[in-house]
């Protein structure tokens, strides 16, 4: 638990992640050994009365998806969806699944593999944007990767490159590389996978209308370690980026976690205050001249962050490879301090050869702890 003095500003009307309408895809993932394994959707409600969930994907006839469920308060839905649906490669196809209810639900999927795991949290159709700056990790062990899903017909995309050296998207039989952009023609249910070995974070995707976007990786080490994970979350629209954050290491580590901060405008002042237990607090101070410029910081286990910035910005977690520990690659998007909620719905997915210890890591205001405290 977290000891947090400084949170003031907690939006209660802020837009949130329940919603009744999602449009997701799911990117590529490495199988090995022949043993692939179905994706996976877990969907929860905070609603007193039942819910009516519609799972489909109409533009795609194999394999079929239509699927209805029903999920009350306290109930976690889990629907296992053919792995076909995920992109291989530079791919366009229509590979949108559609997710529509009675009353708000929450949404996670999961992209699991033999080896090779990561979640996202769906984001409702009505807090999508129209720009995004993605994240994904390099140096890439496999093809960092981009998925755009169309929410709307007739909808025009367009694809900056991110600014770092490597990239290298090949589209309709031309070659892009770093800063290069190109566009597409999307409908609802569209679906197009960029792939690169470069890093694509920062890469800038604009539309006339919204859209839904993923990135990550197919499955890559991050850090000293050679372990390897699957990199996915479904990307928050630049107007939903924040500039106060609270971060903390992935609890039982030693490795340490790496933290990327994606700029969207110029020059952005960034400073990371931060305490490892048992040390005196520390600050950063990073500086990203242009809009999609990115660095990042790699900090010790056990620490605290405090993040605030001079303009809007990303920050993402990246849990490293195993190095004289245990755990393995994650990317997860630290939502700001100003998206805070008074009341979470969440689960926990399954291990595809067991099961996981799970953790809960929550903030708390210095004056509302004891009352955490009373209840836990
Ligand atoms: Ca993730």
């Amino acid at each position: 638990m977290a000891d947090v003095d400084d949170v003031s500003i907690l939006e209660q009307s802020s837009p949130d992640n329940s919603g009744k309408e999602f449009m997701i895809g799911f990117m590529e993932n490495s199988i090995i050994k022949r043993k692939d394994f179905d994706i996976e959707l877990f969907i929860t409600t905070a609603s007193s009365s039942k819910v009516l969930v519609r799972v489909t994907a109409p533009k795609t006839k194999y394999p079929h998806l239509n699927e209805t469920l029903q999920v009350s308060n306290g109930e976690v839905k889990q629907l296992s969806i053919s792995n076909k649906f995920r992109h291989i490669g530079t791919e366009f196809s229509s590979k949108g699944i559609l997710i529509t209810s009675t009353d708000e639900v929450v949404v996670y999927g999961i992209n699991k593999e033999f080896y090779s795991t990561d979640g996202f949290l769906g984001l409702p159709t009505d807090v999508l944007g129209t720009k995004y700056f993605a994240a994904t990790y390099a140096p890439a062990t496999r093809y960092c990767l981009i998925l755009i899903v169309g929410v709307h017909d007739n909808t025009n995309v367009n694809i900056k490159l991110g600014d770092n050296n490597g990239v290298r998207v090949i589209y309709g039989g031309i070659t892009y590389g770093k800063g290069d952009s190109f566009e597409v023609k999307i409908n609802r249910f569209s679906t197009f996978q960029i792939h690169s070995s470069g890093d694509l974070t920062g890469t800038c995707v604009t539309s006339n209308k919204t859209v839904s976007i993923f990135s990550g990786n197919i499955k890559t080490a991050i850090g000293r370690g050679k372990t390897q994970d699957h990199l996915v979350e479904q990307l928050v629209p630049v107007d939903r980026w924040g500039k106060r954050f609270l971060a903390m290491s992935t609890p039982d580590r030693t490795a340490g976690d790496i933290y990327r901060f994606i700029a969207s405008e110029r020059d952005t002042e960034i400073i990371v205050k931060f305490q490892t237990q048992g040390r005196r607090t520390t600050s950063d101070t990073l500086r990203l001249s242009l809009p999609g410029h990115w660095t990042y910081k790699w900090y010790d286990s056990n620490t605290l962050l405090s993040i605030t910035s001079s303009k809007p910005i990303s920050v993402l977690q990246y849990t490293v490879s195993q190095y004289n520990d245990l755990g393995d690659p994650s990317m997860m998007i630290i939502p700001p301090i100003e998206q805070y909620g008074a009341d979470y719905t969440f689960t926990t997915p399954k291990y595809s050869q067991g099961s996981y210890f799970n953790y809960l890591l929550f903030v708390v205001r210095n004056s509302e702890k004891t009352w955490i405290e009373d209840k836990w």
